[in-house]
């Protein structure tokens, strides 16, 4: 058996791949062999198949108010990040060391620095080559949307079936607060009349992706007080057009990173905020949740970043046989797909008989966020070396995966850092809103912050699988009357 990286969603309905639970059942074979082994288009997939990003498109036809050039696009990366930049050869050879050394490695994105687009030459150039020497790696790539429409017959021609575009509005008068220029037809265009043009290229873009078949995944940065409640309405809109995943990413503003949001103040949202506007658009939409905000250059399972073992001396040194990679490569997507099958199988049979039992009055208990620190698919990690947080939704129907929250680690090895008061305070508000929290084993002075903050620490399920744990600790809770009533939020909140 293939060791998950991470644990599977529970209580999604039959058939999800992707995303929110229950949002993706029934899809047809066709768009279930194009998303079953995209780390980022199916959410079962990310726990078995990788994702790399190669840093090739430098340039940028837009300005986002959250964006310092300095940093990668912060469209689909997480600012504050400095890629390596690669001309389309170097990218390349990468890929193909990635590809022979991590056979999870099952798409490759362009993602930045700047936009993909906006430095066609050197994207497609880069997909040339991989359609040609690695017929086996997906291709992939995002963009603002701007010069999307005159490049999807050549995002045809490459094979590229998973296109990404971040589309934050579809009101010019809100792409106003949020985009002060483009760079259009050879002029800088400001204000309400280049952001209805970039609207209008986006939505236009969308609609021919969609023609072509190309399955598009929209990303929508969440900007509080600028675009929140107007989320909703893209979610329609796009999904009326046939968009397929809607990934609502959290703005990431810090002076710091020198942004114009960041320099005025501007905040991000919290995380009940983000799960909150999710949750509204998840009725109209497939919701992606597991998004980790990856670096442009970014190398391994998402949520790892394994670029330190593929710089351009260390690939040099490689002696790369991509023939013998493609066998192995193959033998492992055969057996990771059975997998996938038979738990998607598993789903459906148990959804079916859900379906035909008699109604019977749900038990009382309401919905508690759980965070684990887990590791291949169990409660693994000890409380202070996560690095992030998975978090549950546990109810009377099921566990759902809701989203991640990413802590600085507590302690490395036996070593407590320096400044363990600082770090503890800092995770224990990045969990804020979550009831639990479940651990392979935790100190005496975390459990102690924890429970004063009102999360309620819990190591007795080391190694159990997450999804069982998470329901066991949720029918405690019930039997001993805890679910009955709303809490007072946890004081971090
Ligand atoms: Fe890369 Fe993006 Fe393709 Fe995925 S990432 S270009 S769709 S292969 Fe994925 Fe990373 Fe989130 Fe992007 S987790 S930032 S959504
Ligand atoms: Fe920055 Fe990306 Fe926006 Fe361009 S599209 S300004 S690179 S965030």
């Amino acid at each position: 058996m293939i060791a998950p990286q991470a644990p599977r969603t529970a209580g999604c309905s039959a058939g999800s791949c992707g995303s929110s639970a229950g949002q993706m059942g029934g899809l047809s074979d066709k768009i279930r062999a194009k998303v079953q082994d995209h780390p980022c288009y199916s959410e079962d997939a990310h726990h078995y198949f990788a994702r790399m990003h190669v840093a090739v498109a430098p340039a940028c036809n837009i300005q986002c108010h959250y964006c310092n050039r300095k940093y990668d696009c912060a469209n689909e990366s997480r600012p504050g990040v400095v890629s390596e930049l690669l001309t389309p050869d170097q990218a390349v050879k990468k890929t193909l060391a990635v590809a022979a050394t991590i056979p999870q490695m099952s798409v490759l994105g362009i993602a930045g620095p700047g936009d993909p687009l906006a430095n066609p030459a050197r994207t497609f150039e880069t997909f040339r080559q991989l359609a040609l020497k690695a017929p086996d790696i997906k291709l992939c790539v995002s963009t603002n949307g701007l010069a999307l429409p005159e490049c999807v017959e050549e995002l045809a021609r490459h094979n590229i079936d998973h296109v990404t575009i971040t589309i934050n509005c579809i009101d010019p008068d809100v792409g106003a607060k949020i985009y002060p220029w483009i760079f259009w037809n050879n002029q800088r265009i400001h204000g309400r009349k280049a952001a209805a043009i970039l609207i209008a290229q986006q939505q236009k873009g969308l609609e021919m992706l969609v023609a072509k078949g190309i399955l598009v995944k929209v990303n929508s940065v969440l900007i509080p007080g600028v675009n929140d409640e107007h989320l909703k309405e893209v979610s329609k809109l796009v999904k009326a057009k046939g968009a397929f995943l809607h990934n609502v990413m959290p703005l990431i503003a810090e002076a710091a990173h020198g942004t114009f949001y960041g320099l005025m103040g501007q905040r991000s949202p919290r995380p009940d905020e983000l799960k909150a506007l999710q949750d509204a658009c998840a009725g109209d939409m497939n919701m992606m949740r597991h998004c980790r905000q990856c670096r442009a250059d970014a190398v391994g399972m998402l949520g790892e970043d394994r670029g330190d073992e593929f710089t351009l001396d260390k690939i040099e040194a490689m002696d790369i046989d991509y023939e013998a990679a493609m066998v192995v490569r193959a033998a492992f997507r055969a057996q990771a797909m059975a997998e996938l099958e038979a738990k998607r199988r598993h789903k459906e049979k148990a959804s079916q008989i859900l379906r035909f039992q008699p109604r019977v009055a749900k038990p009382a208990g309401r919905p508690v966020l759980m965070a684990v620190a887990a590791k291949n698919g169990a409660v693994a990690a000890h409380f202070g070396h996560a690095k992030e947080f998975l978090v549950y939704e546990a109810a009377a129907d099921g566990v759902k995966f809701v989203g991640h929250r990413k802590v600085e680690q507590y302690c490395a090895g036996n070593e407590t850092c320096g400044d363990a008061e600082s770090v503890l305070e800092r995770s224990i508000h990045a969990l804020a809103g979550c009831e639990v929290v479940l651990c392979s084993r935790i100190g005496i002075d975390p459990w102690r912050d924890l429970e004063a903050a009102g999360i309620q620490p819990n190591g007795e399920h080391a190694m159990e699988p997450v999804e069982d744990a998470v329901m066991v600790v949720w029918r405690e809770m019930l039997a001993a009357g805890k679910l009955d009533f709303k809490p007072s939020a946890a004081k971090c909140a």
